[in-house]
């Protein structure tokens, strides 16, 4: 399927969605928003597809957040529904089943940052810069911002970016755990080494993989209690698979493991 604001390129059974508006630093309009909810849920039903990596065109920016020539004329009940539809879109990135590994080259700002917090996985290369700077336009961020970067970096350094709209680096976003990686080197290096990530995900068996994102998503926002009891369901249940056979019998055989995905 031809897309007007994305690229989507396989390398085996890794998809690469490449978001494309290099002219506007990839902001996200509402055209792009949706076409990008259809290709995750195409990429979603495809079995042959086992990691998704999700990287900007132009070598300057994943995404320079919403696109603000939309959001200028958005009013009072235009605005909380737009939020709505975009945080649905995301919260459907977190329930694919499959990882999205976010490749950070250059701005990740405002929708764009929120974007990438969606994702399974952020890796960054030296030229990226991370930010929410909604408040610098009279706006908090409406697309999960103010929710998932406090999970992912604590209360005090979120509410340091919020607040003031400051940009950080990559060793910042490093150290704060906003990005996972920092690779040393160009676009062409940090692509190399996300499809690196991508493909060695991609190996695994998938029923394992749709487990552990299940496990750990829903897993953080209960007690540590039922937390645990949601880890030993979900075990067992990993437990009647022929994956999980064939995985443990490979290792007793010293050969290695063929995942059929039941
Ligand atoms: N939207 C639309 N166009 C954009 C955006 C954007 N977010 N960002 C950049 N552009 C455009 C510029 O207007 C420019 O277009 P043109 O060439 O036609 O003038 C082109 O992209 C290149 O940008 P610059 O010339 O500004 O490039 P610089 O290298 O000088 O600066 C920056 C790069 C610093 C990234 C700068 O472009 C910038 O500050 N961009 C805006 C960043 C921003 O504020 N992002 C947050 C947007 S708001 C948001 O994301 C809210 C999400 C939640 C919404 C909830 C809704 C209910």
């Amino acid at each position: 399927m031809a897309y007007e604001t994305l690229l989507l390129d396989r390398d085996a059974n890794v998809a690469i969605i490449t978001l494309n508006r290099p002219k506007v630093l990839n902001a996200l309009n509402a055209a792009l928003l949706r076409e990008l909810d259809e290709a995750l849920q195409s990429l979603a039903a495809d079995v042959s597809v086992r990691a998704i990596v999700l990287r900007g065109a132009g070598g300057k920016a994943f995404a320079a957040g919403a696109d603000i020539g939309e959001l200028a004329d958005a009013g009072f009940a235009a605005g909380e529904e737009l939020s709505g539809r975009v945080q649905r879109i995301f919260d459907r990135m977190e329930t694919l089943g499959k990882p999205i590994i976010a490749c950070i080259d250059g701005y990740a700002l405002g929708g764009g940052c929120e974007l990438a917090m969606a994702c399974t996985i952020r890796l960054a290369n030296q030229a990226a810069k991370l930010g929410q700077p909604e408040i610098k336009l009279g706006l908090l961020p409406g697309y999960g911002g103010s929710q998932r970067l406090p999970r992912l970096v604590g209360r005090g350094a979120a509410l340091k970016m919020l607040l003031t709209g400051a940009m950080v680096d990559a060793a910042e976003a490093y150290r704060i755990g906003l990005v996972d990686e920092v690779v040393q080197g160009d676009s062409d290096v940090l692509l190399a080494h996300t499809r690196d990530l991508a493909k060695s995900v991609a190996a695994m068996p998938p029923l394992a993989v749709a487990a552990i994102l299940e496990s750990v998503r829903i897993g953080a926002d209960m007690s540590l209690d039922d937390a645990l009891a949601l880890e030993s369901r979900i075990f067992g249940r990993l437990c009647g698979t022929a994956d999980k056979r064939e995985g443990t019998r490979a290792f007793l055989e010293k050969r290695p493991a063929t995942w059929i995905g039941r």
